[in-house]
């Protein structure tokens, strides 16, 4: 037997790898029959599932490979696009990857990343996570485990989590945060309504004084920065020193704004302050830093590793918050954890509600196997959802917990599936505008 081959002879009899394939291989002749007995599984099918039972439209990718029975699922959910990402899928992703082997998901990714010539935009990078993210379901389907332990196990038993208390009125949020707080939540996200304005995370119908020159949603950022700072301060009185406080401001406010609302929440003590500043705008964080330590979570916009790696690199934000499909999956996401880890920044994954389960639950397996885990957004599933994505990550006492089925544990009921299909509207899904009572267009 020569050297390179011994080795690999006791690579495969290793305990590492026992549990990949169970079987104990005493002699060079078993080797040989064992390996042959488990040929790589090839992809013989990927198709799209879409659905919507909770108002938002959620993708998924599934990979069907030529072994019975194995599959795997991955989120590919860009709500606002949705219609797009399927075609990519499709169109491009299925006839480059049919027949090749599930086994090599880091190449495979790179391969898909590198095809479109140019990338790093929200459509594509979704449509890579769909195929990253059910390759990894089925390397964990093939263990028998779950995917966190094929990323090193658990560095905590669940996940600590916040909910998003919200209402028209302060005492209405403070309320809403009360019920999440008995639900045994340490950490609440707070925004409050404004009136006849379309703020983000709170609605409120009454009116308001300003006359605007058009008929479309409205929004002032300086009121708004004015009665989110009061929000935060009846909430750290009322709530008290035990909660963690978060406030999502969603780039709603000019920069010279944003630095002055990071400067004057100091005084909270907040968990975190999200999203202060847009893509566009991320040279203002040096002067955030500059004037105060509220920390600051950011990056559920990115796409690209030019966003995130400056940020990391230079300790300009405190937690990452990217959407794991908008990066390419939870390959990407993976090494940004890893990198964060380097330069003491911790994660906070955007989990809103159109992230689909699985995407979920890479979510909950990065927060389990990343020793730099800040926090969880978390969002209820409801009965709809439950019943398509069947092993939903569990909530209890403000934790989530991951399944311990193996891959990422979810099994999806196409059927039940088709009764929820994307429903029409005007926009497709996608976004209107909001606009200064001028006219002028603001981010939302
Ligand atoms: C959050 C987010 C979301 C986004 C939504 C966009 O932090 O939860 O800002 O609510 O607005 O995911 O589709
Ligand atoms: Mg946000």
């Amino acid at each position: 037997m020569s050297l390179r081959r011994r080795d690999l002879f006791k690579t495969i009899a290793g305990a590492g790898v026992m549990a990949l394939a169970p079987r104990v291989v005493h002699s060079e002749e078993q080797f040989a029959r064992a390996t042959r007995a488990t040929p790589s599984p090839r992809i013989k099918d990927i198709s799209v599932i879409e659905c919507q039972p909770q108002g938002v439209r959620l993708t998924v990718v599934k990979i069907t490979t030529d072994q019975d029975g194995l599959y795997g699922y991955g989120c590919a959910t860009f709500t606002q696009r949705a219609d797009l990402v399927k075609p990519a899928v499709e169109k491009y992703l299925k006839p480059f990857l049919l027949n090749k082997t599930t086994d090599r998901i880091e190449d495979i990714w790179q391969s898909c990343y590198d095809s479109s010539y140019w990338k790093n935009g929200p459509v594509l990078n979704n449509a890579v996570s769909g195929i990253d993210q059910a390759l990894w379901d089925i390397k964990g389907r093939q263990a028998g485990m779950p995917v966190y332990q094929l990323a090193g196990g658990k560095c905590r038993e669940a996940v600590d989590a916040y909910g998003h208390a919200s209402g028209a009125e302060f005492q209405d949020v403070i309320e809403s945060a009360k019920q999440y707080i008995a639900q045994g939540f340490r950490n609440v996200r707070v925004q409050v309504g404004l009136p006849g304005m379309a703020g983000y995370g709170s609605t409120h119908k009454g009116e308001n004084n300003l006359k605007a020159l058009h008929d479309k949603p409205l929004f002032e950022p300086a009121y708004d920065m004015r009665r989110s700072l009061k929000l935060l301060e009846i909430c750290r009185t009322e709530l008290g020193d035990e909660i963690e406080l978060l406030h999502d401001m969603h780039e709603r406010l000019t920069p010279n704004q944003a630095v002055q609302f990071c400067k004057e929440a100091e005084q909270y003590r907040m968990f975190f302050l999200e999203d202060p500043l847009s893509p566009e705008d991320l040279d203002y964080f040096r002067q955030i830093r500059q004037n105060c330590a509220t920390p600051i979570a950011m990056g559920e916009l990115f796409n690209s590793p030019h966003e995130w790696q400056p940020l990391i690199e230079q300790r300009l934000i405190d937690y990452i918050r990217v959407h794991v499909s908008q990066t390419g999956g939870f390959s990407p996401a993976r090494k940004i954890a890893i990198l964060a880890e380097q330069y003491g920044v911790k994660t906070a994954w955007h989990g809103p509600g159109d992230v689909s389960p699985v995407g979920h639950m890479a979510n909950i397996t990065l927060d389990l196997v990343s020793y730099n885990f800040g926090i969880q957004e978390y969002a209820e599933f409801n009965d709809r959802t439950k019943a398509i994505f069947q092993g939903c990550p569990e909530m209890k006492d403000g934790y989530l917990w991951v399944n311990e089925r193996p891959g990422w544990g979810i099994e999806i009921d196409e059927k039940v599936a088709a009764k929820s299909p994307f429903t029409a509207s005007p926009l497709n899904g996608g976004w209107g505008e909001v606009r200064k009572r001028d006219g002028t267009v603001i981010k939302q």
